[in-house]
């Protein structure tokens, strides 16, 4: 792994390349540069800014308590991190359809090759929360996704409409009409978000959903269905939202249990990487090589 150069397929058009593949493109969540050269390192397609993930590393709550630019920054620092494409968490837009420009123009400019945004009322809530899911009317979101593909330089960047109907409640028919509507406004994508533990919800969806445009998943709570069983029903990209997060939490516990129950470290270092592994994720072994490299000694 190369993980101080930056110049493989990143962009709009490597993610659409992965769309024209057969089978489901799989993306993971991260929240630093560390957790994004983690998902590339273990082949993952791409990565997800989740906006779940950056606001809990901030320790702060998923309700657009962050600003666009703070999510933007990280967002960034991912793709300038990766050989391989960052599909960005946009919540509901930020705002209304003016956030929604400024936000496609910041974003396109950052390298990011899809956006996601949320047919929620801003400010959103995080749709694992049983608290207010309020859905913005159809008119409002599909003028979002429309101020969206207007203001796009790159045809290849994706804008992927978010549908909450199956979260907030509003049922399977109202999905699927908002997701017709959205497609009419110029969606590249949907995305069907559901919350329970069956993916049966997710795979009636699929099952009727007659137009061409790609369906994303993210089967968080309804995580017994396979990714190859997701894309023979119809899904086209697959969304790892928060499963490195909540590794980081369990494992960085346990070894801080263990450390203060033992008084010594001796009891986790089998379980925890080695220096060497945080050296070649920073960069320092490709530092060392080009220092070699480019910083002759005169005689
Ligand atoms: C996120 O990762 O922030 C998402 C996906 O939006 S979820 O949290 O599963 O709703
Ligand atoms: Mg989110």
């Amino acid at each position: 792994m190369n993980t101080a150069q930056t110049t493989l397929q990143t962009g709009p058009a490597a993610l659409r390349e992965l769309f024209a593949r057969p089978g489901a493109v799989r993306i993971v969540g991260a929240h630093n540069p560390l957790g994004a050269r983690l998902a590339e390192r273990a082949g993952f397609d791409g990565v997800w800014s989740s906006g779940l993930e950056i606001s809990a590393s901030q320790g702060l709550p998923d309700t657009d308590i962050l600003t666009m630019t703070e999510l933007h920054a990280v967002a960034e620092s991912l793709a300038s991190a990766v050989g391989i494409p960052v599909v960005a968490d946009c919540d509901a837009g930020y705002g209304n359809a003016n956030n929604v420009m400024h936000m496609i123009r910041r974003y396109e400019a950052a390298g990011i090759a899809a956006v996601s945004i949320e047919d929620k009322r801003f400010p959103k809530v995080n749709s694992f929360m049983s608290a207010r899911q309020e859905l913005a009317s159809v008119a409002e979101f599909c003028g979002k996704l429309a101020a969206a593909k207007s203001v796009q330089r790159d045809p290849d960047l994706m804008v992927i409409a978010r549908i909450e109907a199956l979260i907030a409640g509003w049922g399977m028919d109202e999905a699927l009409r908002r997701g017709e509507a959205y497609v009419e406004a110029g969606a590249d994508a949907v995305l069907i978000h559901a919350k329970g533990s069956s993916p049966e919800p997710i795979l009636e969806f699929l099952h009727a959903w007659r137009l061409p445009t790609p369906v994303v998943v993210v089967p968080t709570t309804y995580h017994t269905v396979t990714a190859d069983e997701l894309a023979e029903a119809g899904a086209k990209m697959v969304i790892y939202a928060n499963q490195g997060l909540r590794a980081g939490i369990n494992a960085v516990t346990e070894t801080f249990e263990t450390i203060l129950r033992d008084g010594r470290s001796t009891g986790v270092e089998d379980r925890i990487a080695p220096l060497s592994t945080v050296f070649d994720l920073q960069g320092m072994t490709q530092l060392l090589a080009d220092e070699a490299r480019f910083m002759k000694q005169s005689a």
